[in-house]
C-alpha cells in the first residue's frame, strides 16, 4: 500500500488497483464557444489547471496505471438526453444546438473532444457519460470490476458538478476516492472550495483531498 499526505487523514491506496479518473476536460466546457462560455461562465479559471492536469496524467500514464477520461456528451438523435436538460438554464446556445465548436455537448462533434495538452493515448479509458455523474448510463462500474479497480483519484471539471458527483457515486459503489487539489476547477472559487470542505467533512464523508505534490511524493 501506498499512503498519501491528505484531508482528513493520510489516503492509502494499492498502486495496481489505482486508476486515475479525469473528469470532462473537454473543449465544452474550457474554451470559449462551449457549452460553459454558453451559460454566461468565464472559463480562464478552468485553462489554468491544464499544466496540472498533464503532470498528473503524466504520474499514471509512466507507471503503467489505468487513465480513464470522461466527457460529457449525447448521442447525436438526444436520446439520452432528457427534454429538462436541454431546457435548464439561460444558455445562448442549448445542449445539442449549433455552437462554434459543433453541437454542444453532442458526441463526436469538435467541442466535445478533450483538449489537445491533455489528449487521451492508446490504451487509456475514454467514457462518453450523458450524465453529470459517470456512472449513469455508462457500465463502468462493471469494467472497473474486472479490472480490480477499487481505488480512484479523481481531477477535472468542475468540481462541484460533474466531479462531485462522479465522486460521490463512486463512494456509494464501494471506491476509495481521492480528489487531487490543485487538478480540479471551477467557474466558481467559493464552490470548489465548499467541495473540498464537503467531501473530506465528518472523517471523509465521500473522501481525502491532497494536491497533487503529496500523491507524487507517494509514488517516489
Ligand atoms: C457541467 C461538468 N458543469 N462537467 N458539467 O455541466 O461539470
Amino acid at each position: 500500500m501506498r499512503s498519501v499526505k491528505a484531508e482528513p487523514y493520510d489516503y492509502r491506496f494499492p498502486e495496481a488497483g489505482t486508476a486515475l479518473v479525469v473528469i470532462d476536460m473537454q473543449r465544452d466546457f474550457i474554451e470559449p464557444g462551449g457549452f460553459g462560455d454558453a451559460l454566461g461562465n468565464d472559463v480562464s479559471r478552468l485553462v489554468a489547471i491544464i499544466p496540472t492536469v498533464a503532470d498528473l496524467i503524466a504520474l499514471f500514464r509512466n507507471r503503467g496505471l489505468t487513465v480513464i477520461h470522461t466527457r460529457e456528451a449525447h448521442l447525436p438523435d438526444m436520446s439520452d438526453c432528457p427534454p429538462s436538460k436541454v431546457a435548464r438554464g439561460n444558455a445562448s446556445v442549448r445542449i445539442g444546438e449549433e455552437g462554434p465548436m459543433g453541437r454542444l455537448l453532442v458526441r463526436g462533434e469538435p467541442g466535445n473532444q478533450i483538449v489537445d495538452a491533455l489528449a487521451p493515448v492508446e490504451g487509456e479509458w475514454v467514457i462518453d457519460k450523458p450524465g453529470k455523474g459517470m456512472f449513469w448510463n455508462t457500465g463502468l462500474h462493471e469494467r472497473l470490476q474486472a479490472e480490480g479497480i477499487t481505488h480512484l483519484v479523481f481531477a477535472g471539471v468542475t468540481t462541484e458538478v460533474c466531479v462531485q458527483t462522479s465522486m460521490r457515486e463512486a463512494n456509494d459503489r464501494g471506491y476509495e476516492c481521492l480528489l487531487v487539489t490543485d487538478a480540479t476547477e471551477s467557474y466558481f472559487e467559493h464552490f470548489k472550495t465548499a467541495t473540498i470542505e464537503m467531501i473530506t467533512a465528518q472523517g471523509g464523508i465521500v473522501g481525502w483531498a491532497a494536491p497533487l505534490a503529496n500523491l507524487a511524493v507517494a509514488f517516489e
